[in-house]
């Protein structure tokens, strides 16, 4: 039979399926696991303390991926104009090679690397004797081919670990080159707990090498950069089409379907919009320190989040025509939303899903499944700090530990000359009175039912019993997880490269999405993962001396 919301109705008492995951494990591994299994208890800002950004137990099969993965996949792989030479084995830079599918537009000059890749290839020998040698010459092997505006050389673990000093060369490469920024990343794999290092090594590189690098005022009215959106899919593109709309000038994005002159003017839009808090809240602040400029968080995920972040932006600007323009596109747009969602909504309400799923989004894409009617009954992140579980609050009171330490801090001061505030602390101030609140991030926990499980650096094995216990209609993650949950009976869909979907932000992106789920979770094909003889046994026996 297949599961229908009615029989979903038996409730599972949240403390039992804790006792559960943890039970199989050794007194110590079940000791930390259990800081990060929460029972959820929020609401308001009283949320319960939840530990992450700690190393994985090893021997444990995490979701996670490494610090490279967050430096050259995550943050600068989807800008086309910079040559990204990964410096190290060639399954480095081979799996790190648009399988994320993000996705760019080859812009007018046609100057797009991502469809190369770009590694120094390093053998045994090279290991041994040292790969210096190998990488200035890949440098200059990339420079006489392309002649790049940028060339960005990325760690791997062995780099690290024989010491290759890729920041001189860098500088030495920059020198002799004359007309190319050449400068490196020490992201080695192991540099971090997780994919969300590679994240902050990749911000602050971004932020000494290229933010501010171009001053030249660009046209368009209302300014802003959009950080944490990444082009997956073509999110980037959907966005876009709508700020085009509204007439909101995106100088920047960080860093989907972007260029090295986007990094190098974002310091000169007047309002930073972060929509992925995790990947890019490092540049965000330096920004405001540096130029002045004020973030707020939006989300695009989600025909109501991405009107609700278009008003926010609007309402920033204090201006009646845009305000007005906003409302306009809202409106234009949202019928054929309404019309999806009503359309869709009585075959999927009631059901449930859950979303592992990196560092922002199993948080944004709740609201995707509600628009559907849909609970999450249980989330977590992979790699995620205690603000985006628990919100920036709680910053303070973060323990830097050993490997945080590890990841230098940038002191950022501000700029001599173009340190600007866009807004007086007043108007702040009656902005923040209004409902608009600056750098803040109230995380995901708080907009959460009381009683859900959130779960940090969910594992392969409490995946499979969650999934065993709960029986979601659907799961979300990654494609590591994809096929076991399959295996389960369960349809699943990736949320880091949506299968071969997408786009799934802005208006048109919630119908996309509204239609894959619609097809996931009404598919009769789940209920055939059983064998009949499974459901219902022909055959019985007793034992003669029973
Ligand atoms: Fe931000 Fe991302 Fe995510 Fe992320 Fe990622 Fe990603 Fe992700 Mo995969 S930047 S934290 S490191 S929203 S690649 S586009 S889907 S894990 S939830």
């Amino acid at each position: 039979m297949a599961t229908t919301a009615k029989n979903k109705l038996v409730q599972w008492d949240p403390t039992d399926i804790k006792a559960e995951l943890l039970a199989k494990y050794p007194p110590k591994v079940a000791r930390k696991r259990a800081k990060q299994i929460l029972i959820n208890e929020a609401h308001g800002n009283e949320t319960p303390e939840i530990l992450a950004n700690v190393r994985t137990i090893p021997g444990i099969i995490t979701m996670r991926g490494c610090s490279y993965a967050g430096c050259k996949g995550v943050v600068l792989g989807p800008t086309r104009d910079i040559v990204n030479i990964t410096h190290g084995p060639i399954g480095c830079a081979f799996y790190s090679w648009l399988t994320r599918r993000n996705q760019t537009d080859p812009g007018p000059d046609g100057e797009n690397y991502m469809t190369y890749c770009f590694s120094t290839d390093m053998q045994d020998s090279d290991v041994i004797f040292g790969g210096e040698k190998k990488l200035r010459n890949a440098i200059q092997e990339a420079y006489d081919l392309l002649h790049p505006k940028a060339i960005a050389i990325f760690a791997t673990c062995p780099v690290g670990l024989i010491g290759d000093d890729i920041h001189t060369i860098a500088k030495q490469m920059k020198e002799k080159l004359g007309d190319c920024n050449v400068f490196a990343f020490s992201c080695e794999g192991y540099k971090g707990v997780s994919q969300s290092a590679g994240h902050h090594i990749a911000n602050n590189q971004l932020f000494r090498h290229i933010v501010g690098e171009n001053d030249e005022e660009k046209p368009g009215e209302y300014k802003i950069s959009l950080l944490g959106e990444y082009n997956i899919g073509g999110d980037g593109f959907e966005i876009d089409r709508i700020f085009k709309k509204c007439g909101i000038t995106n100088l920047a994005t960080f860093s989907g379907n972007s260029t090295y002159d986007q990094f190098a003017s974002a310091h000169t839009a007047d309002l930073i919009a972060v929509m992925c808090h995790r990947s890019i809240n490092y540049v965000a602040d330096m920004l405001g320190i540096k130029y002045g400029i004020p973030w707020i968080k939006v989300n695009f995920i989600g025909a109501e989040s991405c009107a609700k972040s278009l008003r926010k932006i609007a309402q920033y600007f204090d201006d009646k025509k845009l305000i007005d323009r906003v409302e306009e596109v809202i409106a234009e747009e949202m019928p054929a939303v309404k019309a999806a969602q009503q359309e869709i909504l009585p075959r999927t309400e009631g059901k449930t899903a859950m979303l592992f799923v990196g560092g922002s989004r199993a948080h944004h894409y709740q609201d995707l499944f509600s628009e559907l009617g849909m609970k999450t009954i249980s989330t977590g992140y992979e790699f995620a700090h205690r603000d985006d579980y628990e919100g920036r609050h709680v910053l303070p009171n973060i323990k830097l530990d050993a490997d945080s330490r590890n990841i230098e801090e940038l002191e950022i001061e501000p700029d001599a000359t173009r340190y600007k505030p866009r807004k007086t602390t007043e108007e702040i101030k009656s902005l923040e009175k209004s409902g608009l609140n600056f750098k803040h991030y109230p995380g995901m926990n708080t907009e959460m039912d009381k009683g859900t499980l959130i779960i940090d650096d969910l594992n392969q094995y409490e995946a499979e019993k969650l999934v065993e216990i709960m029986k979601p209609d659907i799961f979300c993650a990654g494609i590591k997880e994809k096929y076991s949950v399959q295996k389960l009976g369960i349809p699943m869909k990736q949320l880091h490269s949506y299968d071969s979907g997408g786009p799934y932000a802005g208006f048109k992106g919630a119908v996309n999405f509204y239609k894959e789920i619609d097809r996931l979770v009404n598919s009769k094909v789940w209920s055939y993962m059983k064998a009949p003889w499974q459901e219902n046994p022909q055959l019985s026996a007793a034992y003669v001396w029973e």
